[in-house]
């Protein structure tokens, strides 16, 4: 158990209505007693208090009131960090929470670091790793989708989902074991039964595996790009999307040349939305580089929206953006339906959803995101009862693939069991180390860097 207590505002900085300084540790209790006045006098009893928010103020050491608060005394090992923790709800000013602050400090608090609270819950066995890296996703969570994911690990999804893997690793492991031990030289156990719990782990790292795909569209927004010959409305459709001017807007071919990012929320899910270059031959250098840019973002997009202009004719430039999306999953926009079109749809030959736009009237735009919904069908992510979100989860699985497999191929072809143990083991501890089993300071550090102070 940690003998330092610590203490960090929890609540965001700024001007709010309320605000919580949280101190966790075992002096907790005996330096809230040092600060706070209830109304009626008395200090806060350990037992009695537990779990009770209890109205008072916090007063300086020389009895100046410095704000008046509701503290919360909940009594370990029922809470966040297993420790005793106090939450003192004050005012949501900054002076306030400073305050409050300072005075824990100088009593003998330590500042918390980053994600501290939550690492104590990790050390002190109240949830595991990928519960508590399930803490950020939460806080960080862009759409509802990913929010619904970071709850489900938080309960502990993906923690079941790899001990069950684990156990028939185990199931394996302690029959190599055996052999090894108890078999004469060349009498090794039948190697089916093992394999076989070997691949039923194997295809259940397969199956968490293929989720990862959708995760990366569930945690960080689908990865969108707008794309186009110039002038055709790439960036009207930006700003309709936004609701905002967000993009310069002129009738001038090649007027952006960066490219611009945007987030928005789309119900379920989050688009991480790229304006881009006009794509055009063009001598103009600071151009090129951004049409450059644009052609190699539609090989890294998740969806590419392509817009056509029916204004005028399909020209060698529109056919060299239908060329660039072609085997892409893209969306094809016709834009300015409001006026007369010069081109027929039938171009499209059905390979892509194809969507009129009016950018001006504003026309089409719903179409466009009942499309993208299609798309992404969030039933089939929904189905899923464990989705891979997190790389370091997903490059752990990925290792034990690997050494599980090595380990199946050499006992298939009848190298030594001893020999084939080593593959083995090592799938079943990096397993471990997803739910943080043996998982060394530095990875810890690594994971808890991405909180914030007082989470
Ligand atoms: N009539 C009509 N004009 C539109 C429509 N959408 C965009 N425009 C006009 O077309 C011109 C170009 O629009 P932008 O959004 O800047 O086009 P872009 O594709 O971003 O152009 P570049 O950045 O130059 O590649 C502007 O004058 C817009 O007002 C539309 O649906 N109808
Ligand atoms: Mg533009």
């Amino acid at each position: 158990m940690e003998t330092r207590t610590i203490a960090a505002i929890s609540t965001p900085s700024g001007t709010g209505g309320i605000s919580i300084v949280r101190m966790s540790g075992p002096r907790s209790i005996e330096i809230i007693n040092k600060i706070f006045k209830s109304i009626k006098g008395k200090s806060i009893d350990k037992d009695k208090d537990n779990r009770r928010m209890v109205y008072g103020n916090i007063v300086e050491l020389n009895g100046q009131v410095v704000d008046e608060v509701m503290v919360n005394f909940m009594k370990g090992p029922y809470t966040y960090t297993r420790e005793d923790v106090c939450e003192i709800n004050c005012h949501g000013s900054f002076v306030s929470v400073k305050k409050i602050l300072n005075l824990l400090l100088d009593l003998g608090c330590d500042l918390a670091e980053r994600g501290e609270f939550t690492k104590r819950a990790f050390l002190n066995g109240r949830i595991d790793l990928s519960q508590a890296e399930a803490v950020l996703d939460i806080i960080n969570a862009s759409n509802e989708l990913s929010q619904k994911e970071g709850i489900n690990q938080l309960k502990g999804s993906l923690r079941r989902k790899i001990d069950s893997i684990r156990k028939e690793l185990l199931e394996a492991l302690s029959r190599v074991e055996y052999s090894i031990n108890f078999t004469e030289d060349g009498e090794d156990l039948a190697p089916d039964e093992i394999i076989s719990f070997m691949e039923r782990a194997k295809d259940q790292i397969d199956r968490l595996l293929r989720t990862s795909n959708k995760g990366k569209i569930v945690k960080d927004g689908i990865n969108t790009s707008i794309v186009g010959k110039p002038n055709v409305g790439k960036s009207s459709l930006l700003n309709a999307l936004l609701d905002e001017n967000r993009a310069i807007v002129t009738d001038i071919p090649g007027t952006t040349r960066d490219l611009i990012t945007e987030y928005i929320n789309l119900g379920d899910f989050t688009l991480k939305i790229n304006d881009t270059a006009g794509i055009r031959d063009t001598d103009d250098l600071v151009e090129k580089i951004g049409v450059d840019k644009s052609i190699e973002l539609i090989e890294n997009s998740d969806l590419v929206i392509a817009i056509f202009d029916s204004s005028r004719t399909f020209d060698r430039e529109d056919e060299k953006i239908l060329d660039l999306i072609q085997g892409k999953n893209a969306i094809v926009i016709v834009n300015k339906s409001d006026l007369d079109a010069q081109f027929d749809l039938d171009i499209f030959e059905d390979k892509f959803p194809v969507i009129r736009t009016s950018m001006i009237k504003e026309e089409g735009l719903d179409d466009l995101e009942k499309e993208i919904t299609t798309m992404f069908d969030t039933k089939e992510i929904n189905r899923e009862s464990v989705i891979i979100t997190n790389t370091r989860h997903e490059r752990l699985l990925d290792e034990a693939y690997e050494d599980l497999n090595q380990s199946i191929n050499d006992i298939k072809i009848g190298i030594p069991l001893d020999a084939c143990e080593v593959d083995l083991r090592r799938a079943y501890e990096k397993l471990g180390l997803i739910i943080g089993e043996s998982v060394s300071d530095e990875i810890m550090d690594k994971v808890f860097k991405e909180f914030c102070v007082g989470k």
